[in-house]
């Protein structure tokens, strides 16, 4: 069934609910010397590139390949379109390695037709934290589909991941493939319920007219915590503190440092937000919300080409209720311009879903982790980690 990661170590099918399987790598490393030196090899029409996102040449060619050839949802409505702001920001993070950012090129033409992506993290499981690679922005251009593409640019990415001696990755897909660790769902919470429902990425509820819908989901105009502010550089050991804390809990978690932190989650206009409550009396931040930017292009509608989109990224509450927080989370995005408010059900998410009115989205999205076995598949709410 699975001819490509049949051959892969990854928990395979057969393997589910076998308890007598150790958790942790599946495979050993390799001594350096013995990953192979040489790219594999691509149909003799194509050659591989480096991406160098420096570039705002190369750049933009990203940009247009996954804008017109990136996930689609189910019955391919919206597309996503990742902004290039947001494009650098996630394939540079601290220590990142221009080698894990994988093109492939038409030798005729230059075009770029294929890419792939790995950025280094700390992920820790359980107890161990473990140097990873995220991998995220496969791509494969619409035209050269069900060619078995994929997987020689899986193998090339794993290699170069190997060749700076790291041996375990992270990934999600909307696709199932053996074997999750967790499954999440999507919830979705409007704030321009008359957009989404123009452009048919929701429906009027059953009983329900335009004005009650615009009316249900009313926010107020500015945030109710006292003390809840935009996060800036100088909140950043505090707030790597809160979030090392929190993230503890989790089964699966990324391990951040200040550099992480100053990366991931202070403010990059139309990229990253993130707010804190800096309380009044004592000073001291007590909880922190973020979300990320990524709009979807609408396909075929005659009046509207973009879906402004927050996606929940990393809160933390210790004295402001998690609803609140989000609420007032709700409220600047909603200020902001958003038409939706994305969440998935990982962490504690669920406690503030229902509640304010995010509702069930009709997408689900697959974790992974390749050469490194976990005894049970996760709850959603026991994993910490948010990729892009
Ligand atoms: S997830 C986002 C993926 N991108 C999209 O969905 C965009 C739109 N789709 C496309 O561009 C193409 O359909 C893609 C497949 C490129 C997805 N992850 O070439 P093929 C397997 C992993 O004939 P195509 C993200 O970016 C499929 O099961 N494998 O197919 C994270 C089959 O294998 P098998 C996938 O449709 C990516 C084989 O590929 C995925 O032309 C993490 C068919 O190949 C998928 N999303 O191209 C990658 N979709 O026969 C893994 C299909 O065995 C990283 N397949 O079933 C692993 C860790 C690597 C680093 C390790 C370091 C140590
Ligand atoms: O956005 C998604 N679904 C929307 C639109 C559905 C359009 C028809 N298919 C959705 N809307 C309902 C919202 C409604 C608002 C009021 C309350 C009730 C709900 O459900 C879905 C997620 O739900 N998105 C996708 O399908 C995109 C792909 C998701 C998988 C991504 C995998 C990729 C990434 C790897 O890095």
């Amino acid at each position: 069934k699975h001819k490509f990661w049949e051959t892969q170590p990854v928990g395979q099918f057969k393997e589910v609910g076998d308890s007598s399987l150790p958790e942790g790598p599946i495979e050993p490393p390799t001594p350096l010397s013995e990953v192979k030196q040489e790219p594999y090899n691509l149909p003799s029409a194509y050659e591989w590139t480096t991406c160098d996102m420096d570039s705002e040449e190369t750049c933009l060619e990203v940009y247009n390949l996954l804008k017109n050839n990136y996930v689609e949802d189910d019955e391919n409505m919206f597309r996503f379109n990742y902004s290039k702001e947001f494009l650098r920001w996630a394939l540079r993070p601290p220590s990142y390695f221009r080698s894990w950012h994988i093109g492939v090129r038409a030798k005729s033409s230059k075009k770029l037709v294929a890419f792939i992506t790995g950025v280094p993290a700390r992920i820790r499981v359980r107890d161990e934290v473990v140097r990873m690679a995220e991998i995220n922005f496969l791509c494969v251009h619409k035209k050269l589909r069900s060619k078995r593409l994929a997987p020689v640019m899986i193998k090339e990415v794993t290699r170069r991941v190997h060749l700076e001696n790291i041996w375990q990755a992270a990934y999600t897909a909307g696709v199932v493939l053996p074997t999750p660790i967790t499954t999440c769902q999507y919830w979705h919470r409007s704030l321009n319920p008359k957009k989404l429902i123009d452009v048919g990425f929701s429906r009027l509820g059953a009983r329900m007219t335009m004005s009650r819908t615009i009316k249900l989901y009313k926010l107020p105009d500015s945030p109710v915590t006292p003390g809840f502010r935009k996060m800036e550089l100088r909140d950043v050991p505090a707030v790597t503190r809160l979030l090392r804390n929190y993230l503890s809990q989790f089964v699966v978690a990324p391990d951040f440092d200040e550099d992480d932190v100053e990366h991931w989650l202070l403010p990059s206009e139309n990229v990253v937000d993130s707010y804190l409550v800096e309380s009044p009396e004592t000073h001291e931040i007590t909880d922190f919300c973020s979300f990320y930017t990524l709009p979807s292009s609408i396909l075929g509608n005659q009046t509207y080409s973009t879906l402004k989109a927050a996606y929940s990224y990393y809160n933390v509450s210790t004295k402001t209720p998690l609803l609140q927080l989000m609420n007032d989370a709700l409220i600047v995005a909603k200020q902001k311009d958003y038409d939706v408010f994305n969440a998935l059900d990982v962490m504690q998410n669920e406690s503030f879903l229902k509640e304010l009115k995010f509702g069930p989205g009709d997408g689900q999205l697959h974790y992974y982790l390749y050469n490194y076995r976990i005894r049970r598949e996760l709850k959603p709410s026991e994993l910490g980690l948010v990729l892009l």
